[in-house]
């Protein structure tokens, strides 16, 4: 049923031939051109299978979502674009359904306002066949020869049940764009259901099969199940609330740096050491020194065991990206750190520094630039100090950091030691002690 479409690129579309998936897209294109949307004005949300391929064909915005998510990716678009102008369709497989059912009855529910597409394969074709939650009872797919045993779940009932203002079966054969149309077109959520055939799994699976015959035998009917006129969803816009990015305050610089290039620095401890709060009051300090800095932790989901670690960028220019491959210094302040920051100490460049607390391993062991069994591996020079010694197990990283900036003098200790007492730290430590090396 070719039709040139502004909607999809006339090249061929990428499904195996004779594949249900194609006349899918040709009847969207197609029904897209009757409904007068513009391709500016549809998202296309595309699921996991072999039908989410497809994306690069139409010419909309597009965007690809976990398999089964795409529903629940859809309901968000549309909530926050809550704007019925805007068309947002959904293709998503059988397969898609059967693992994210709940997000379409959630849809349907809250009356989103979007278009659910399921390409009714009967099997998930991208994986070689398995049956999904929508393979009719005695149809036989490459991994289930014997037929499905039990009967499926019907998703135009469900969808009618859990309140979806349109709901439509479709054999997928020929031109069925008119009914798309009319999906397309009606306010709230709809759902379509084409009953479509794979040739490359199904048909080996059950010679001879036809579309029309199995929609008949396993009781899939091709029918209008609703067409209604529920209010649709209407995103609630709170005013009350104030948005976190106008609480934060401005931090003014009151000091200056000469610091010419970006510095990456990656600091590794322990959890529940205060590696995050002491990055972050670096990261703050460097910006009451007139630069641009950035911070990124990182830790287990468990956050009272095992490493904690964080990368620091204090730069003149601009930073775009908050994350780095390979650290220029790296500070390591108990051995939960040296244990994470592995990868990194070895991929560090000559140029590079390390800090390493006394604890670790006994310096007589290290050996700088060159790799031994027992020592850090690392080709950059290792300095070790006794930061847990000096400042104690809760302080030592941030007393590493004080101990870094008095060699590097990247900008004032004076801004740190500022930062740490204008804090909420600020009451309870006398920072001032640990500026002092
Ligand atoms: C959560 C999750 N589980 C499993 C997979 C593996 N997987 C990729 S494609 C696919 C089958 C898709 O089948 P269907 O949704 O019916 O779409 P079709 O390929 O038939 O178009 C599966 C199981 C995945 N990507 N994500
Ligand atoms: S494997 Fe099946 S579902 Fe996938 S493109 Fe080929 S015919 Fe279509």
């Amino acid at each position: 049923m070719k039709e040139s479409s502004v909607f999809l690129t006339s090249s061929p579309l990428p499904f195996c031939s004779g594949c249900g998936h194609t006349l899918v897209a040709e009847n969207t294109g197609k029904a897209l051109n009757k409904s007068g949307f513009s391709p500016l004005d549809v998202i296309l949300v595309t699921d996991i299978g072999c039908h989410g391929i497809i994306d690069k064909s139409f010419n909309t915005h597009t965007v690809h979502g976990l398999h089964g998510r795409s529903v629940a990716l859809a309901s968000g678009i549309s909530a926050g674009l809550n704007n019925p102008e805007k068309k947002v369709i959904v293709f998503i497989g059988d397969g898609g359904v059967s693992i994210g059912m709940q997000h379409i009855l959630d849809a349907a529910h809250n009356n989103y306002n979007m278009t659910v597409v399921v390409h009714n394969n009967m099997l998930y074709g991208m994986t070689g066949g398995q049956p999904s939650e929508l393979t009719p009872m005695g149809f036989k797919t490459p991994t289930l020869p014997q037929g499905v045993d039990h009967p499926n779940h019907d998703i135009c009932k469900l969808a009618v049940t859990a309140g979806a203002n349109y709901v439509r079966r479709i054999t997928g054969i020929g031109d069925y764009s008119e009914f798309f149309a009319e999906a397309f077109m009606h306010p709230g959520f709809s759902l379509l259901e084409v009953l479509e055939n794979c040739p490359s799994y199904a048909q080996k699976a059950n010679p001879g099969i036809k579309i029309k015959n199995i929609a008949a035998e396993s009781g899939y009917e091709e029918k209008l199940f609703a067409s209604g006129d529920r209010k649709i969803y209407k995103t609630r816009i709170n005013t009350g609330t104030k948005s976190l990015i106008d609480e934060s305050k401005c931090i003014a610089p009151a000091y200056s740096s000469q610091l010419e290039k970006p510095v990456r620095i990656m600091l590794s401890g322990s959890a529940g050491e205060g590696v995050q709060n002491a990055a972050e009051f670096f990261a703050k300090a460097a910006i009451k020194s007139g630069l641009h800095a950035t911070k990124k932790g990182s830790y287990p989901v468990t956050v009272g065991v095992g490493f904690s670690s964080a990368e620091i960028i204090i730069s003149p220019e601009e930073i775009f990206f908050s994350g780095f491959p390979v650290p220029d210094i790296l500070i390591i302040t108990s051995q939960d750190g040296l244990d994470y920051a592995r990868g990194s100490l070895s991929s560090m460049k000559p140029e590079g520094r390390v800090f390493i607390d006394n604890s670790i391993i006994p310096p007589a062991l290290w050996n700088s630039r060159s790799a031994n069994s027992t020592g850090p591996a690392s080709s950059s020079t290792i300095t070790s100090h006794d930061f847990r010694g000096r400042a104690g197990r809760k302080n030592a990283a941030l007393y590493s950091l004080a101990y870094y900036l008095n060699i590097a003098k990247f900008f004032p200790p004076e801004a740190f030691l500022e930062t740490l007492t204008e804090s909420r730290l600020g009451e309870k430590i006398n920072f001032k002690g640990m500026f002092t090396f």
